[in-house]
This record gives C-alpha cells, sequence and structure tokens, in this order.
C-alpha cells in the first residue's frame, strides 16, 4: 500500500520526469501518465472499485499508455485536503461528498440541505436527470473551482449514530455530534436538537473513541466499513441528509490532455457512475445486515419532528435557489 510519503515523493518525480501529469500542460498530448486519484475509503468500497475499475478500462483503451493510481483510505488526508490537492493538480482525481463541494461551488450546496430529496429515489432521479447535468456543468465552468465534473455516486440516506437513541429533537440535546465540513451541516444538527461539531472524516474514530464527540452520522456503509459501529451501537433513522458523491478531475491536468483522452475520461467516467450505483445497493443491503448482526440497534424517530426543526436552515440556504429547489420538488 502507497503511504503519504510515497505520494509526496511520486509527486515530485512526476514533477521532473518525463511523463509529465500535474503539471500545468501534458508535456506532450500522447504521453504515458498515471492518474492519481483517492477517497477516503478503503479498497473495495463502491466508490473506490468503481474508479479501479474505471482506472482498467483506460489502461485497456490506450494500450497503458492512461491509467489510474488509487490512493484509498484517507492516506492524503480528509476531503477538504483531497479536494485541495486535485484543484492544484498533485491529484489528478477524487471521489468525495457533495458536503465539502458545496463550499467551492454555492449552489451545490442545494443537495446539501436537510430533507430536500424525499428519498433516495427522489435524489437519483434528480442527479440522473438535468438537474444533475445542470450542476455537474457548473462545477466546471465555475472559474473558481478548478475541477472538471466526471460523475455523480450514490451516499445513500446519513442517519444518526451514539450510544444512545435519538427519537425527537429533544433527545439530541447537548449531545456534540461530527459533521462534514461546511455551515450547513451544522446548522442542522444544532436545528435538530444537538451540537453540530465541524471535523475531517479522518479525524472521526478517534474522536468517537475518546469522547471528544457523542456521535457522528452516516450511512450504514460507512458505519460498519469505518468500525464507527464498534463504539456507536444505536443508529437513529433520522434520514436528515441524502448527499449525492461526485467524482471530479483537476482541471489543471484536463487541460493538458487531447481531445480524445478528455472524450474517453468521459465516457468510462459516466460508466463508472453506473458500476458504482449497482456495487452500492449490494453493499448497502449487506451492511445493514451486518450491522444488525452486530448488535447494532436500528431506531425508528420521529422524522417529521425532524424535518420541522430544520425549515430553518431550508429557509435560509434556500432562498437564493428557490427555483432550482422548486424544480428539485417537482422531479417526481
Ligand atoms: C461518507 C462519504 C464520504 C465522506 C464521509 C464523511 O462517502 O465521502 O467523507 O461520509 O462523513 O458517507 O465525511
Amino acid at each position: 500500500m502507497q503511504t503519504r510519503r510515497d505520494f509526496l515523493r511520486a509527486s515530485v518525480i512526476t514533477a521532473t520526469g518525463a511523463a509529465v501529469v500535474g503539471a500545468p500542460r501534458v508535456a506532450a498530448a500522447q504521453a504515458k501518465a498515471v492518474l492519481k486519484a483517492s477517497d477516503v475509503h478503503p479498497l473495495g468500497y463502491p466508490t473506490v472499485e468503481a474508479v479501479v475499475r474505471m482506472g482498467k478500462k483506460l489502461e485497456t483503451a490506450t494500450s497503458g499508455r492512461l491509467s489510474v493510481q488509487m490512493y484509498p483510505a484517507m492516506q492524503l488526508g480528509g476531503e477538504k485536503e483531497m479536494l485541495e490537492q486535485t484543484q492544484v493538480g498533485a491529484l489528478q482525481m477524487c471521489r468525495v461528498s457533495v458536503g465539502p463541494v458545496g463550499t467551492i461551488v454555492d449552489e451545490l450546496n442545494v443537495f446539501n440541505l436537510p430533507f430536500v430529496f424525499r428519498d433516495e429515489a427522489h435524489m437519483r432521479k434528480v442527479i440522473d436527470g438535468p438537474i444533475g447535468s445542470e450542476l455537474m456543468d457548473k462545477i466546471t465552468s465555475a472559474p473558481n473551482s478548478r475541477l472538471v465534473g466526471l460523475g455523480w455516486m450514490d451516499g445513500g440516506t446519513r442517519n444518526v449514530y451514539a450510544r444512545k437513541a435519538f427519537k425527537t429533537p429533544a433527545d439530541l440535546k447537548g449531545q456534540k455530534i461530527r459533521m462534514m465540513g461546511n455551515p450547513i451541516f451544522v446548522e442542522t444538527m444544532n436545528a435538530m436538537g444537538g451540537n453540530g461539531i465541524s471535523m475531517g472524516f479522518n479525524e472521526l474514530y478517534t474522536a468517537l473513541q475518546t469522547g471528544v464527540v457523542d456521535g457522528a452520522e452516516n450511512n450504514p456503509p460507512t458505519l460498519l466499513t469505518h468500525n464507527h459501529y464498534q463504539v456507536s451501537k444505536v443508529y437513529s433513522l433520522t434520514g436528515h441528509l441524502i448527499i449525492p458523491e461526485i467524482f471530479v478531475f483537476s482541471r489543471r491536468t484536463w487541460d493538458g490532455l487531447s481531445k480524445e483522452d478528455q472524450a474517453l475520461l468521459k465516457k468510462v467516467g459516466r460508466e463508472a457512475q453506473a458500476e458504482q450505483r449497482a456495487l452500492w445497493d449490494t453493499m448497502v443491503a449487506e451492511s445493514t445486515q451486518k450491522l444488525k448482526a452486530s448488535g447494532v440497534e436500528f431506531v425508528d424517530v420521529d422524522k417529521k419532528a425532524f424535518y420541522e426543526a430544520t425549515k430553518p436552515v431550508r429557509d435560509k440556504y434556500g432562498a437564493k435557489w428557490a427555483a432550482l429547489i422548486k424544480r428539485i420538488e417537482d422531479t417526481k
């Protein structure tokens, strides 16, 4: 497995070597290039597997000229760090939650609003349809983003987990719950009755273990894969966030690629989106079953109360995107 140090060393070699990727322009359009990709999840997790398979397709299609080197499992830090490395071209690709991307391209924050989607089927309809394409284009065209959007992935439904159940907002009183780095999420948790704590995913396991936070919120595959369920045995089905995931490419590297390579990346990117979805559905079913078998208690909650409690967050952050939110609501 590659370490962070190997990665940094590889970057240096890359910056001075013949096969230049991550430099402002790829020296020769047809140069051999190893595209570095990263994900917070380990090998085998649906998002990682889909990008690894995408890399194999690239390799086959270009007879080995283009390939993907995956840096999984938070080797390169949390999602904020991965996005920054992609923006400067130290990484070519990263798969992240839309959560932190909303701090780069504001319009994406509509997907980060609590209860903006009725359910996962609704979310899929939206990302697969015109709104999904428009927002993907926004990422690519926003001058400050320095990213090229390649595709969406599924991130399921996020529920709160801790040592105790949270059936109503009152139950969350005084509870420090880790949220992803974006003010919307901290305010969402505060509105839900708890104390939202913004923290990188790479710091969370220790924070749960040491009691720096009382709990966190995520989908079943993440709760299982990252062993958080060993500390937090109660999973309250709040369903407050259904946030798509996204994989993006470095604009800096992209601009040095030939039109043909760009088109190929877009094609295999679209295929990765479909592959991840199938892997995801299997993983959600399996992890739900494994969590239950390990003694994690799945608790039904007063969802309406959480929905109503979070209205101020939707009002505050949704006001400027009212037309878009209406279109999302109207997507049946
Ligand atoms: C997981 C997402 C991952 C996020 C993580 C988080 O797949 O992209 O980093 O949540 O909570 O569900 O930070």
